[in-house]
């Protein structure tokens, strides 16, 4: 009985694989794949590892890797194999056949993981849509691949077809279902926007790559109770508190989901209204773990993201988190950076142990007083802040780097 229950309850063994083409976030990003295949409940049993000028169209890793890779899901008795890369339907379709085990792809397991984690009506949704976009692209694009493979004979009208064309029916209109209820929740969620700027409130939104710490400083600020944990997209669902500040008065601080280098395309699109929250945001925590070798590349993946929803314009404050866990930062000890205009930039905190809270909030209630100030004397909307594009407040030389670093 006991062994039996211990047995159901095994997470799925999986052999991860990554491709090294020469760039330097090799190593880490191969270290994010282990982590989001932990959070997706499967346990990463080994890792093979090769170099490529470019993948192989075929089996992304050519037949002799891919012979090892049969070699090592038997060995190690793995059922699933996950790629740190995007396969075409194609690829995908042929290392399953030839490795005889389910393989899945870097965004099939951040949908997969969008869906675990999924809780409100709005954020289901938009996970569906994504999924159920992503699968008929694959059957489409399998279908059509196998049309130029057989030339069409013997395929047209025979089962295989039927069903692919069943399949992509039903989820087209699944699809579009989805698309109406998201545009009427869109309606609704804007409505109560509405309902919220006339309040004219203060908004914060603490945005970052996955895992920076956004839930445990909202946490920290709020005394809330927000879900955090060492696992990615902990947070799917924006949670908003409202947060009183000494010399301010009440603002509204909303945690969001993370942001992660190559989010799949699919699911930019399908949390455009989540995301889009950050955009009505007056001013933008971007939070960073200080501890991470590869912080400088999640600040700019994560700046990505906000320009591709437009949110590149707003004010940002960069709180980088974590210094307790980063020795050469916890020396400096807590502490503010400020632009040449005064405007606060940096803050270095740790949200976890506490440090540097009460310069982060008199940081927002200067930014904030500032903001106010501009917005009464006419100032036009902002541009994109050329500052949070590439260099100056985020260069090396501002924070200390870590020994190996660049
Ligand atoms: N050492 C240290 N760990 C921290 C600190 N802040 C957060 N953490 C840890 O980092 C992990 C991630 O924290 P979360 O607050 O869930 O991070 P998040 O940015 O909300 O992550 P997602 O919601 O997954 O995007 C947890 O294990 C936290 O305990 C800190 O100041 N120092
Ligand atoms: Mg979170």
């Amino acid at each position: 009985m006991q062994s039996q229950s211990t047995s159901q309850t095994e997470p799925i063994r999986a052999i991860l694989v990554g491709v090294d083409f020469g760039k330097h976030d090799f190593q880490e990003s191969l270290n994010e794949l282990a982590l989001l295949a932990t959070t997706a409940g499967s346990l990463p049993v080994y890792t093979l590892t090769g170099k490529r000028q470019r993948p192989d169209p075929a089996l992304y890793i050519g037949s002799g890797k891919a012979e090892e890779l049969r070699t090592a899901a038997d060995a190690y008795d793995a059922e699933i194999i996950i790629f740190n890369h995007a396969l075409s339907p194609a690829q995908q379709r042929n290392l399953e056949r030839f490795t005889g085990r389910y393989v899945l792809d870097r965004t099939g397991l951040i949908l997969d993981i969008f869906g675990q984690r999924a809780q409100s009506h709005v954020g289901k949704v938009q996970v569906e849509l994504a999924q159920v976009q992503y699968r008929a692209s694959r059957l489409v694009r399998a279908w059509s691949h196998l049309e130029r493979q057989k030339g069409g004979i013997g395929m047209r009208g025979g089962p295989g077809e039927r069903q692919i064309e069943l399949d992509r029916r039903m989820l087209d209109e699944r699809a579009k279902r989805l698309k109406s209820d998201l545009t009427r929740l869109q309606r609704q969620h804007d409505t109560q926007r509405r309902a919220r700027t006339r309040n004219e409130a203060f908004n914060v939104s603490l945005v970052g790559y996955t895992n920076a710490g956004k839930s445990t400083l909202f946490n920290s600020l709020t005394k809330a109770r927000a879900y955090a944990a060492d696992q990615l997209f902990a947070t799917l669902d924006t949670t908003s508190r409202r947060l009183y500040l000494e010399g301010l008065g009440n603002v509204v601080l909303s945690d969001t989901v993370g942001f992660i280098r190559d989010l799949p395309t699919q699911l930019v699109a399908a949390f455009r209204a989540t995301l889009e929250e950050t955009v009505h945001a007056d001013l933008l925590l971007h939070v960073v773990d200080g501890s991470s070798p590869v912080r400088h590349e999640q600040i700019q993946q994560v700046n990505r993201v906000l320009e591709e929803i437009d949110a590149l314009g707003i004010p940002q404050i960069v709180v980088i988190n974590k210094i307790d866990a980063a020795p050469e930062l916890l020396v400096q000890g807590p502490h503010l950076e400020r632009d040449e205009t005064g405007f606060p930039a940096r803050v270095f905190v740790s949200a976890r142990e506490g440090l540097g809270l009460e310069l982060l909030r008199d940081a927002i209630v200067k930014a904030a007083t500032r903001l106010r100030e501009e917005a009464a004397a006419g100032r036009p909307p902002a541009e994109p802040d050329p500052r949070f594009m590439q260099q100056s407040p985020l260069s090396n030389h501002a924070i200390p780097a870590i020994p190996g670093e660049d």
